[in-house]
């Protein structure tokens, strides 16, 4: 199978898993399950299941089903967007290319489903994974989304848009924890279900730190130079906000080597990888080039 043709066949698996294992928009009170649902059915890119999906490929052997795991990370990922979204924070109008889910609702709405998300997520992992590897998913997902990581990230750069310039240590832990905590915990999740050893959840620990650097830079150089359309959210919002990023640190030429150089990074972490890597290598370079 090649790159886009596998890409699209772990894009539909994640899509009808999203749509088979959510509750039906009807339960009641339907208002939640379909804000639930709005957020999460937008579209996206579905990254952090394609990585866990891809993941769970590169192991022979005794596999668990990797698809609720993959829509676990999904909810979690769609809680952060949706909260991240709200006037509180980042007040933005436009995600996914519609509009924002408080926008679309209203702002209690979008604050419980987001807490909705945030549980289901959980719950997922209870209820379609026994003790192995199940307990080791929970915890995984859990100290990605915990406070001194996702939410972590989001409280320093919180904190750095208050200051006039965040130092190149504070931008990192902010992206670490903010965006590389989930696509390390995607891959890592990906290895726990196909019974991976403690080596190779390193390994991909390790492959998970340098992509999800390199997707931030790529997400300040888009911010940056892309338009609103195209991203499907607003562009140039970092600018406006003064907030620092790698093209203010760095400048443009600087993020786009600093791009590079997490790129070759990532590659060389995924060559310690067992299986067929080609199709991380083709993310790896995709990623590096996206333009949304
Ligand atoms: C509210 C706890 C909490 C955290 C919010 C996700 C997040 C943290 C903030 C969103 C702002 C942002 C630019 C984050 C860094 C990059 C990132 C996570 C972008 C969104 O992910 P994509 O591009 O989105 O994979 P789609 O919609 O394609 O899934």
């Amino acid at each position: 199978m090649d790159f886009s043709t596998k890409l699209n066949f772990f894009v539909s698996q994640t899509e009808q898993a999203l749509d088979k294992l959510l509750p039906p928009p009807s339960t009641r009170p339907a208002r939640i399950h379909e804000a639930m649902r709005y957020s999460l059915q937008a579209g996206g890119k579905r990254l952090r299941p394609v990585l866990v999906l891809g993941a769970a490929e590169l192991f022979s052997g005794n596999k668990a089903d990797p698809l609720p795991a993959a829509v676990a990370i999904e909810c979690m990922h769609t809680y952060s967007l949706i909260h991240d979204d709200l006037p509180c924070m980042d007040n933005d109008d436009l995600r996914r290319g519609r509009p924002t889910c408080h926008r679309a609702f209203d702002e209690a709405t979008a604050l419980l489903a987001g807490d909705a998300l945030l549980t289901y997520a959980f719950e997922l992992l209870s209820r379609h994974y026994s003790a192995e590897p199940g307990f080791d998913l929970v915890r995984e997902l859990a100290d990605a989304a915990s406070s001194r990581r996702l939410v972590g990230g989001q409280m320093e750069d919180l904190l750095a848009e208050k200051k006039a310039d965040a130092t190149a240590s504070e931008l990192e832990f902010i992206h670490l924890n903010k965006t590389a905590a989930m696509i390390e915990a995607a891959l890592v999740m990906g290895g726990l279900t196909a019974n991976a050893s403690k080596a190779k959840i390193t390994g991909l620990r390790k492959f998970g730190r340098e992509l999800g650097l390199t997707f931030q830079i790529v997400d300040d150089i888009l911010d940056s130079t892309a338009d609103s359309a195209t991203l499907g959210k607003t562009a140039g919002k970092d600018a406006k906000a003064g907030k620092t990023t790698f093209v203010k640190l760095h400048g443009l030429d600087g993020a786009r080597r600093f791009a590079r150089e997490h790129t070759e990074a990532a590659l060389a972490a995924l060559s310690a990888l067992p299986g067929d890597t080609a199709f991380f290598q083709q993310l790896v370079d995709t990623m590096l080039k996206r333009k949304n």
